[in-house]
């Protein structure tokens, strides 16, 4: 138990030492000014090279423990029955109880296999929130996908335990409205990512499964954050304060009936994910297409090294003092800006603090894009990476009455990858972005110069306002 072995003290420290390092370089305002010219205002256009602290993405960027990097050598490279499949599919099965575990590239991969099988034409797939990747997948096979997130997970301001958790009503009713032959299957993302990072209750998961059972509906989680999410729920919600991690994992997969699995979140590696599930006629189905597009059932994908990377994240993602120290720094994140008064999306989520660029910048209009604008000024500044969400990614034109319509929010993503900053890196974020929170007054509006017809946020070009 953690609080048997922990130290006295009240700092919470990395659970780690650091072995191996990376150097990061360094850049001068003029350079960076130039270097943002240069890829077009988009961060997504930036090289790494040219960043100091990169918080674009918590996806396959965990720095991976010497355990792993052993394992690597003790990956089994063979085409069939590797040796480092088996014990990749043991852990996995112990952890979520499937019957089938069928390893992917990543995780939109394991989606594509299973929207292959289950969506198509009128067909209707709800979730609290779809990841991008999803919806694509979804509506790639003519399927619709639908959000059915609880009213105060879309109140940027509400503090509430779980904000992840599906608006259960709504959902019974779309089932309902749709009819169920329509609804091939629920999905919940835990955490919820699209949301701001922030979990899913057990009562919420239970409550979603007797739905499904109630209308006979397969119910697969979107799993990529599943540990953060337990931990939350062992803090938070009555009943689980002494279970173990591990156990409240396990349990939450005890109600669904698979998963879509990215291992580049919570199994800590740079590469890997899975699929899995307890039919055996889908399953069945599930690796004829994984043969097809991303290779044979005991590989999926990847090489051996990878499966014995993911079985051994997989592991360490439970120690509970390494998940103690992962959301305590982002909630740290959180607290220090709040208390400077800047605007942020509450509470702090699992992976990432959001911040609010609706108040962090009222004086620039959404068709002006000021989360961009935020994104811009935090690289300037301090040469750290971000990712606007909100107008550049989600809004979008009438076609008819040419008018932008932007979404609800315009927020800008700190995503905190796992074991890779220290306390320090992160003192120095907290620092940067309260003075461009200081400076917004001096913020300015962008106009894209050229984009992409899909997912324009990728290559889209910008030009300030001021320029
Ligand atoms: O990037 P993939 O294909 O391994 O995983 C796709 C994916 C699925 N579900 C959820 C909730 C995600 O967050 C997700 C990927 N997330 C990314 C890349 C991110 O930056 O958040």
């Amino acid at each position: 138990m953690l609080e048997q072995s922990v130290t006295p003290m009240k700092t919470i420290i990395e659970p780690f030492k650091i072995k191996s390092v990376e150097p990061v370089r360094f850049t001068t305002g003029r350079e960076r000014e130039r270097i943002l010219r240069e890829a077009g205002y988009n961060p997504f256009l930036i090289r790494a090279d040219d960043v100091l602290i990169d918080l674009l993405t918590d996806s396959g960027t965990s720095a991976m423990s010497a355990k792993q990097w052993a394992g690597m050598m003790e990956g089994d490279e063979s085409y069939a029955g590797a040796k480092s499949f088996f014990r990749f599919e043991k852990i996995a099965k112990e952890l979520t109880g499937f019957k089938y575990i069928i390893p992917t590239h990543q995780g939109r991969a394991a989606e594509k296999i299973l929207f292959t099988l289950v969506g198509g034409p009128h067909k209707c797939i709800p979730n609290n929130t779809h990841f991008d990747t999803t919806r694509a997948n979804i509506e790639f096979t003519g399927a619709q996908a639908f959000d059915f997130l609880n009213p105060l997970g879309k109140d940027p301001v509400a503090i509430a335990d779980f904000k992840g958790n599906m608006d259960i009503t709504a959902l019974e009713r779309f089932i309902l409205e749709k009819g169920r032959e329509n609804v091939p299957l629920i999905m919940l993302t835990v955490t919820n990512n699209a949301g701001g990072g922030q979990p899913v209750s057990m009562e919420n998961i239970r409550h979603t499964k007797a739905v499904a059972v109630k209308y006979k509906i397969p119910f697969f989680l979107d799993a990529c954050r599943f540990a953060e999410n337990a931990f939350f729920i062992k803090k938070r919600e009555k009943g689980y304060e002494h279970k173990s991690v591990k156990e409240i994992a396990q349990e939450m997969f005890s109600y669904v009936d698979g998963c879509t699995m990215s291992a580049k979140k919570d199994a800590l590696v740079n590469m890997g994910g899975f699929l899995g599930m307890n039919d055996d006629e889908t399953a069945i189905r599930a690796r004829n297409i994984l043969v097809v597009t991303e290779g044979f059932p005991t590989y999926g994908g990847l090489a051996g090294r990878d499966l014995e990377a993911m079985a051994q994240g997989l592991e360490e993602v439970l120690d509970e003092h390494y998940l103690t120290y992962r959301i305590r720094s982002v909630e740290y994140l959180g607290e220090k800006l709040l208390q400077a008064g800047v605007p942020i999306l509450q509470p702090p989520g699992g992976h990432a603090i959001y911040l609010d660029a609706k108040r962090f910048a009222p004086h620039i209009p959404s068709e002006q894009f000021p989360g961009q604008a935020v994104v811009c000024e935090l690289y300037k500044m301090g040469g750290i990476r971000s990712v606007e969400i909100g107008s550049v990614m989600f809004g979008r034109t009438d076609k008819i009455t040419g008018k932008f319509i932007p979404p609800a929010l315009e927020l800008v993503r700190l995503a905190i990858p796992r074991r890779v900053y220290t306390q320090s890196h992160i003192d120095y974020v907290i620092e940067a972005v309260i003075e461009v929170y200081q400076r917004r007054p001096e913020l300015c509006g962008y106009r894209i110069v050229s984009e992409a017809p899909l997912l324009r946020h990728f290559t889209a070009r910008f030009e300030p306002f001021n320029a």
